[in-house]
């Protein structure tokens, strides 16, 4: 299990203390509402549900499909890259900024900071204290000054020292949310002016504690400066991980980072999978399947790396020559056999989803894949949203 859903582990149990291999509609409902997974998601997730005993593959199609949106491509960009940090006030933005420089640190990248949140003077100290502990520069003004200038000077500084990365914190409360809205938008402006394309990522902090309440703030940020990507914060002090799903769902943004403490170490990148797999195990016996599952044991410490799990573990030995004709050859009765599996659960999924979003083919494929011998679906961003071992 991931160590940070243990407190929507426990809330999970509260409803369903017994792990089962099939639940009811009811009993599903009961245990997505208390994760804090949304109404209105629950309901489109139980409605796209099949037959009395669902099971564990049944939901998991459903949820991943929740967060097909956890796509992000990086832009192309010259150096330095510049993020852009927003976000209510106490979601976490400060303390993000120290993890994300510690994760470019550890990349060997050079980090510098810029302190454009002049609203407040302890919001300058803070973000100073921290690029002291990380021994990194940092461009900083007085309490209510400019905070454009702030960045500006930021970006020409990092160019000027050949810098990899700029992190650029905002205030989260203005006097009113117009005031908010127009020194965001115009530090957008001015970051742009500094470097082509900057800011690179606008990137906004949600506060996990709060759930799905985040939703409607988070729309509002999103109106303000188009967001590029979400990191959610304090995962590992809440009972509301459902939420997630809702969340992603919502904004059609991708999550791409989670903080789960308030240690420069406390972020991981966001890996769908494991996420989704760690959450079913809370729910259903593990069953018996030649289907590999991620993360479903215990790799708390593991939780704590920035890397996405090393899954060729998973991965079942190399196929025959024999299993390699098979799959190419695709004879009628092994077209017929997937076509029987699509549809029992992945193609039923897969196309409600398709009349939604009024996405293609092109944009989910079936392919071969002759290494681990096995048809699979690709999703958008390349993923394997399900996948059939012959
Ligand atoms: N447990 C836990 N606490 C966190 C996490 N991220 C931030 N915090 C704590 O949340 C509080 C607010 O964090 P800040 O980083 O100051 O939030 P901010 O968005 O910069 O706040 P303002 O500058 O006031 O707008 C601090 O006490 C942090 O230590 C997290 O992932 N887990
Ligand atoms: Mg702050």
């Amino acid at each position: 299990m991931l160590g940070w859903l243990s407190k929507t582990v426990g809330a999970i149990q509260s409803v369903a203390p017994e792990k089962k291999v099939t639940f009811s509609k009811d009993e599903l409902e009961d245990v997505l509402l208390e994760a804090d997974v949304e109404y209105d998601l629950v309901e489109i997730i139980l409605r796209e549900l099949h037959g009395e005993k669902i099971k564990r593959e049944q939901v998991r199609s459903k949820l991943l499909v929740a967060l097909t949106w956890a796509k992000y491509e990086l832009p192309e960009y010259e150096t330095p890259f510049v993020d852009l940090i927003v976000g209510v006030n106490g979601a976490g933005k400060t303390t993000t900024i120290s993890k994300l420089a510690s994760h470019y640190l550890s990349e060997n990248k050079k980090v510098l900071l810029g302190a454009a949140d002049t609203f407040r003077a302890a919001a300058i100290e803070q973000l100073t204290l921290w690029a002291d502990r990380l021994n990194i520069p940092i461009v900083s003004t007085q309490q209510g000054h400019d905070p454009s200038a702030v960045a500006f000077d930021a970006i020409k500084s990092a160019k000027a020292k050949k810098i990899d990365h700029v992190i650029i914190d905002t205030a989260g409360r203005l006097h009113t949310q117009k005031n908010l809205s127009s020194e965001l938008q115009k530090i957008v402006r001015i970051c742009s002016k500094a470097h082509e394309n900057a800011p690179h990522r606008k990137m906004l902090i949600i506060d996990g504690t709060q759930g799905n309440s985040a939703i409607t703030q988070a729309r509002a940020f999103n109106e303000m400066i188009d967001i590029d990507g979400i990191i959610i914060t304090k995962l590992d002090g809440t009972a509301k991980g459902g939420s997630i799903f809702s969340i992603a769902y919502a904004l059609k943004l991708p999550i791409l980072f989670i903080g789960v403490g308030e240690q420069p170490t406390d972020l991981i990148s966001f890996d769908k999978y494991r996420f989704v797999d760690s959450f079913l195990d809370a729910i259903f016996v593990s069953e018996k399947t030649d289907k590999p599952t991620f993360g479903a044991e215990d790799k708390t410490e593991a939780d704590r790396t920035i890397e996405p799990e090393n899954r060729e573990e998973a991965v079942p030995s190399r196929p025959s020559d024999e299993d390699i004709r098979r799959l190419h050859a695709l004879k009628d009765d092994d077209k017929r056999q997937l076509i029987k599996r699509l549809n029992s659960d992945g193609y039923d999924m897969l196309s409600q989803h398709f009349v939604r979003n009024q996405s293609t083919w092109n944009d989910y494929k079936l392919t071969v894949n002759e290494e681990k011998c096995q048809w699979e679906i690709h999703d958008k961003d390349g993923s394997i949203l399900k996948y059939y071992p012959l």
